[in-house]
């Protein structure tokens, strides 16, 4: 049996492993560390970090190692060695995009330091917002045929970026309004289709994601 262990919220990092295995009907375990127990518990991981996986008492880590492990178990991920590529790249872009908000992040969640936390979020939002989501929507244009999916067949890169983009839509990032889409009007129909996609806004995760049960 996969178990799962991230903290006690909803993250992408965590949440595509569990869309993925749902998706499959994939039965797994799901652990969550109490954030304030952190410092305790840290040490235990290989890594230092979560989402971690365990399978058989052994423990992986690294969110793009992870999804391509849960993808390829529930054939989300591709043979063609070219849909890989482009997967890959969607997955590392979360990642990049992720690394690019984090300062603001952690200067108001970690350092309490809320001044701080705001011109780092106005320089991630001068440098790197519609820069990165733009980036995003070039590789849709250059890679899905159909305009459904990014590989024209449902993957984890789907997945991945609407979890992402529910993230940055939520209205919960201080000063992001999710009308920076539109600006990026492919990226938001693409957004809408997998949001009403029902194969994957049936699944449990996504309600409890959403808030929808
Ligand atoms: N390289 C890791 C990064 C994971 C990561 O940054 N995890 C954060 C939470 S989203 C974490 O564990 N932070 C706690 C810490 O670093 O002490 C991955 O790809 O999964």
């Amino acid at each position: 049996m996969i178990k799962l262990i991230y903290f006690d919220f909803n993250f992408w990092r965590v949440d595509i492993l569990r869309l993925c295995l749902s998706h499959s009907k994939t039965p797994y375990k799901y652990e969550r560390v109490p954030r304030k127990e952190w410092f305790k518990k840290k040490s235990q991981f290989p890594f230092g970090q979560l989402p971690v996986m365990v399978i058989n008492g052994k423990q992986f880590s690294h969110t793009h190692t992870l999804a391509r492990f849960c993808a390829i178990k529930s054939s989300l991920y591709d043979n063609n060695e070219f849909k890989v590529l482009i997967i890959d790249q969607v997955l590392d872009w979360a990642n990049e995009i992720t690394n690019h908000i984090a300062p603001s992040i952690r200067a108001a969640m970690r350092e309490k330091n809320l001044e701080k936390s705001r011109s780092l979020r106005k320089e991630f939002i001068k440098n790197d917002l519609s820069v990165w989501f733009g980036y995003l929507e070039d590789l849709f244009k250059r890679s899905s045929k159909k305009g459904q999916f990014f590989t024209d067949k449902f993957s984890i890169a789907d997945i991945t970026v609407w979890r992402v983009l529910y993230w940055f839509c939520s209205g919960k990032l201080d000063m992001i309004s999710s009308s920076f889409l539109d600006d990026l009007p492919i990226l938001k129909k693409y957004y809408k289709t997998i949001h009403n996609y029902s194969p994957l806004n049936q699944l449990e995760e996504f309600k409890s994601i959403t808030n929808l049960n």
